[in-house]
């Protein structure tokens, strides 16, 4: 096997015998024998559509089986050898409307399973990612690869909310099949760009999906504490899986509890309206071992991150939608025009302990886009007075590694004049600091899921036009990103699409970025890496 599309790779160079996350090898093959299938899904589909033909179901496919590749997001070999099985057919379906008599090496090969673990193997190391020798053009394909992941889980949770773009379907075939073609180094980094471009479109898409359906997200308090009944714990990036549990849960005796990425749902009204939606449990998904064990109740993973899953909860916790895990329950989707069924994970709950406690107090959520233009007048005073001097976005994910305490000290030791605006689970290193406010302002804004990170966009173009600005690198922002997997990657190249300079990244720069790479990255972005807190913190008050 060999990975290396997250932060915490290991040696920062890939994982070549078992995943840092628990992936095995045998799981790593299959995902990239799913991604080969995919390439060839998106060869024929592009000489469909020459004909004049398309269908979104393709790229609707594409768009969930990248995302069962993402990290942390599905362990299960026999889902992944489903899905290689259902892009064969879709494959060969589209093969059949092209005339089938397209030539080339993805196309003439067979994909088979082998009994022969060696065969097996070898088969997958052909068709993965160390099968692009020359290491810029394949740091230059990951990286449109690992982007292209991201895009796809927001697309993916824009349809189950019923929005589709046909535009991203595209862009996700022509970017796969562009893998497999000879391109120049500018055409490689143009289509890198095209999909920053495609991540705004995808992110935009979400927003609209999500807003429509649950209101706009408004500012909150949420209750980090327990109550007295048993409780689901919901986690991951699945607002319809959200709506649906509190529907099913309200008047069993049931409380429900958002942890990770779900924190978000607390500040929606359609969510907050439910009495028995108690707040949110514990941290960021790397705590889930220790978290879910002192939760007592059974727990939902509706999307990444799942970690290897320990005995102390693994007869309640329950997979759905594009997660797995090998002997965890599986929710099946929703039946067409119907609702998922819930009732098992709520019949458990009814037999377990409440929660133990291991906070209490109140985070203040729900600074997404609507609300924050509603505050524009004061913000915009803040900054013309002088009271903000600087906004500094941390936006992107949370991880293992002791060197995230970075996030944590840029947090308590930015100058008291200056604002956080985040989003995704990068806030859990800093979101129960008492930060204090500017004017009423909070000196941390956070604007939800890692996909919210459009709303910070939206907020800092709107900010640009009030300001009467003619560069979104004149405004006083700086960019301080944290990643961990690949909707990062994603979040990242549509800032680089809107053209804003400067980002630090950390706490590691990607090794899928190679040096040549990094270097065209360094000359068009100014791109950096995190270097020690107080270096940072300067050179980010001054701008720079
Ligand atoms: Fe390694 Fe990350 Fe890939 Fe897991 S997802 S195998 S930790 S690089
Ligand atoms: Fe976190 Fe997995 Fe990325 Fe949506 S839950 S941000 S890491």
């Amino acid at each position: 096997m060999f990975c290396y599309q997250c932060q915490e790779t290991a040696k920062n160079t890939g994982c070549i015998v078992k995943g840092i996350c628990g992936k095995t090898e045998e799981t790593a093959n299959l995902q990239d024998l799913l991604i080969y299938i995919l390439k060839g899904i998106s060869i024929y589909a592009e000489k469909v559509k020459e004909k004049g033909a398309s269908d979104n179901k393709y790229g609707l496919f594409i768009a969930r089986a990248l995302f069962a590749t993402i990290t942390n997001a599905n362990f299960d070999n026999d889902r992944l050898i489903t899905l290689i099985r259902e892009g064969l057919k879709l494959r060969d379906e589209l093969k059949k409307k092209c005339g089938g008599n397209i030539s080339g090496k993805l196309h003439d090969s067979a994909v088979w399973f082998s009994d022969d673990p060696a065969e097996f193997n070898k088969k997958a190391e052909s068709v993965g990612v160390l099968s692009t020798d020359n290491e810029d053009v394949r740091s230059l394909r990951e990286l449109l690869m690992i982007g292209l992941k991201g895009i796809a889980a927001y697309a993916d949770h824009a349809a189950i909310l019923g929005l589709e773009d046909e535009k991203i379907y595209a862009f996700l075939m022509e970017a796969l099949a562009s893998t497999t073609k000879d391109l120049t180094v500018d055409e490689m980094v143009a289509i890198v760009m095209k999909a920053g471009e495609c991540a705004v479109t995808g992110m935009a898409l979400l927003d609209k999906a999500n807003t429509s359906a649950y209101g706009n997200p408004e500012i909150s308090n949420v209750n980090i504490g327990v109550g007295t009944n048993p409780g689901i714990l919901i986690s991951g990036h699945d607002l319809k899986d959200m709506e649906e549990l509190l529907e099913q849960t309200e008047g069993t005796g049931v409380d429900v509890y958002t942890h990770g990425e779900m924190l978000p749902a607390n500040s929606y009204p359609a969510f907050k309206k439910y009495t028995h939606f108690v707040g949110n449990y514990g941290n960021a998904w790397w705590k889930q071992g220790e978290e879910f064990t002192s939760f007592n109740g059974p727990i939902l993973m509706t999307t990444n991150c799942i970690i290897p899953v320990k005995d102390s909860y693994k007869d309640r916790i329950f997979t759905t939608g594009m997660t797995g895990y090998p002997g965890v329950k599986h929710i099946p989707d929703r039946p067409e025009g119907s609702v998922k069924d819930f009732s098992e994970i709520i019949e458990l709950a009814k037999k377990c302990n409440p929660p133990v406690e291991i906070e209490t107090g109140e985070i203040v959520g729900g600074f997404a886009h609507n609300q924050v233009i509603e505050l524009a007048d004061k913000v915009v005073d803040a900054v013309k007075s002088g009271a903000i001097k600087r906004f500094v976005v941390m936006a992107g994910c949370d991880g293992r590694h002791k060197t995230r305490s970075y996030y944590t000290d840029v947090a308590r030791e930015l100058p008291k004049d200056s604002v956080i605006l985040t989003a995704g689970c990068a806030k859990y290193r800093y979101n129960k600091l008492d930060l204090g406010d500017i004017c009423g302002i909070p000196r941390l804004l956070d604007a939800g899921q890692c996909n919210d990170s459009y709303s910070l966009v939206v907020i800092a173009l709107k900010l640009k036009e009030v300001l009467g600005l003619e560069d979104i690198n004149d405004l006083p922002i700086s960019y301080d990103i944290a990643w961990y997997e690949q909707k990062a990657v994603a979040v990242l190249l549509a800032l680089l699409f809107l053209g804003i300079k400067g980002i630090r990244l950390g706490p590691t720069l990607p090794a899928f970025v190679s040096p040549a790479v990094l270097k065209i990255l360094i000359k068009n972005f100014n791109i950096k890496p995190t270097e020690d807190v107080k270096t940072d913190i300067k050179a980010m008050m001054e701008g720079k």
